[in-house]
């Protein structure tokens, strides 16, 4: 491009005024194509205006806006809007971007057989477009009907119009003028947005949040582990110390009433019984706590404490039987003096009844006495025996609720340093790998403030130059009288 003559090519031309300014800045980036964009809002008879000037321009290519692909600057944009309504912001927009790299741009009123009012909507439409940027200030207007219902198009203002400016070297020179004022603007921007950090924003601040999440999480899932690891612990404590005082006391009612029907025969295995009883009983408690430090472990995700080595052996003493000399002869002497009264009442009474049986009435009255005797004795020895196992088994199984408290008590107490240090080893495995994605997001962060810092660097040294050759593009499109301001 730069062999040929600014004089000849228009589009050389205004390079050549860019390129003045920083001989690094040779193409706008912008393909020019040698045809006329017609182009509207939805209904406006874009297509019957392109139709229309298809048909009386045949030798210009006409093409709509699917027709073109990203970077292509057409030679003219005609935009064509409904003489039925003012211009809205949406068409604005419409044709900003139409116009992006063309300078030239003719505003159409299309359908102006159908609405009287079209010259009041152009000027509206004019008004509007100029209020919006200063390049709009000069753009031409014309009306147009494309596809009237009734009669001739009327289109002959528009093809005059689009002939003359097409013919026109300076035009070209223009839209190449535009078109770098397009890119250099965008191009500023773009340092700018970088230098910003604008891009980076974003995941800067989605990386702080992150690591403000993770540390908070962090400490608060620590503090509310170890809580609930302590208050797991005291429950335990309260509900197993319950469990073993409730089996203590159950198991001594029973015992209780089994003593109550206790045989003289039945008495002297019963010792071995109470014993067998509380080894089951301290087996039960010793499972229970088994079963539920073990639970308590697994909530946590720890190691279930080991049981006991040894279950606990409560110690009881035999019961009291045999010592009761004293009372023995006590109840003897008793025994015999209401058997002599028994035997003398009943002789008496069988010699009273019958004289002649004297010898006999004495005999029946001796065995009667003596059989009461042994009877009352041996009663009385029974239920002394029984008062005496009764309050022995109270006394066992206070001996076992106390061993079994202690027993329960320590176990808790193992359980929660054995817990509470695996806890801990956890807790400290985990702020590890917690510090560990903390350094991995501040290194991001760093990159990222690095980055940013040197797109800054760049905006600094870029911008200048783009911004002296934007504005001398700007005061050559707008300063000077061109075509278009005519
Ligand atoms: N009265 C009258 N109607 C017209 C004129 N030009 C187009 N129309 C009508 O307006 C409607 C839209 O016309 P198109 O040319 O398809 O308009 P468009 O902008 O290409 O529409 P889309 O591509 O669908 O957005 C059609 O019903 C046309 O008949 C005109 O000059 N006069
Ligand atoms: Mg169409």
């Amino acid at each position: 491009m730069t062999d040929v003559d600014p004089d000849q090519d228009p589009v050389a031309a205004a390079d050549a005024v860019v390129a003045a300014i920083d001989p690094g800045l040779n193409s706008p980036g912008v393909e020019p194509r040698d045809v006329v964009l017609v182009t509207g809002p939805w209904l406006a008879g874009a297509t019957s205006v392109l139709a229309a000037l298809r048909d009386r321009m045949p030798q210009q290519p006409f093409v709509e806006s699917t027709e073109l692909v990203a970077g292509e600057a057409p030679a003219a944009v005609v935009f064509v809007v409904s003489a039925a309504a003012p211009l809205t912001e949406s068409d604005c927009a419409l044709v900003d971007l139409a116009s992006t790299y063309t300078d030239l741009v003719i505003g159409v009123v299309s359908k102006i057989d159908a609405h009287r009012g079209w010259r009041e909507i152009r000027d509206a439409d004019a008004a509007i477009l100029a209020e919006r940027a200063g390049r709009y200030a000069h753009m031409p207007w014309v009306g147009v009907a494309a596809a009237p219902d009734l009669g001739e198009p009327q289109l002959d203002a528009l093809v005059e119009l689009l002939t003359a400016r097409l013919a026109e070297a300076e035009v070209r020179r223009r839209n190449r003028l535009r078109a770098w004022e397009a890119r250099l603007a965008a191009v500023i921007g773009r340092y700018e947005a970088d230098g910003a950090g604008a891009d980076r924003k974003a995941r800067v601040e989605a990386l702080r949040q992150r690591r403000d999440d993770i540390a908070r999480g962090r400490r608060l899932a620590r503090t509310e582990r170890s809580i609930a690891l302590r208050s797991q612990l005291q429950q335990a404590r309260v509900q197993l110390g319950y469990f073993a005082r409730n089996r203590c006391s159950s198991v001594r009612t029973e015992l209780q009433e089994d003593i109550a029907g206790l045989s003289r025969r039945r008495m002297d295995a019963f010792e071995e019984y109470v014993h067998r009883r509380a080894d089951d009983v301290v087996d039960e408690v010793d499972d229970g706590v088994t079963q539920h430090l073990g639970d308590v472990a697994a909530e946590f995700g720890l190691t279930a404490p080991p049981p006991a080595a040894q279950p606990p052996q409560p110690v009881i003493e035999a019961p009291s039987l045999r010592s009761r000399t004293l009372e023995t002869r006590l109840m003897a002497v008793l025994g015999v003096g209401f058997g002599l009264g028994v035997a003398f009442a009943v002789s008496r009474m069988l010699v009273g009844a019958a004289p002649h049986l004297a010898v006999a009435g004495l005999v029946v009255g001796a065995v009667v006495g003596l059989l009461l005797t042994v009877w009352v004795v041996g009663v009385r020895g029974l239920l002394r025996d029984r008062a005496v196992l009764d309050r022995w088994v109270a006394d066992a199984t206070a001996a076992l609720r106390s061993t079994l408290e202690e027993f329960v008590a320590t176990r808790v107490l193992a359980a929660e340093t054995a817990l509470t240090t695996e806890l801990a080893a956890v807790e400290e495995t985990e702020a590890q790998s917690t510090a560990q994605q903390i350094a991995e997001i501040d290194a991001e962060l760093r990159e990222h403030a690095i980055a940013t810092a040197r797109a800054a660097g760049q905006r600094d040294r870029r911008i200048p130059p783009l911004q002296r050759a934007l504005d001398t593009v700007r005061a050559d499109l707008y300063g000077s009288s061109g075509p278009t301001a005519e």
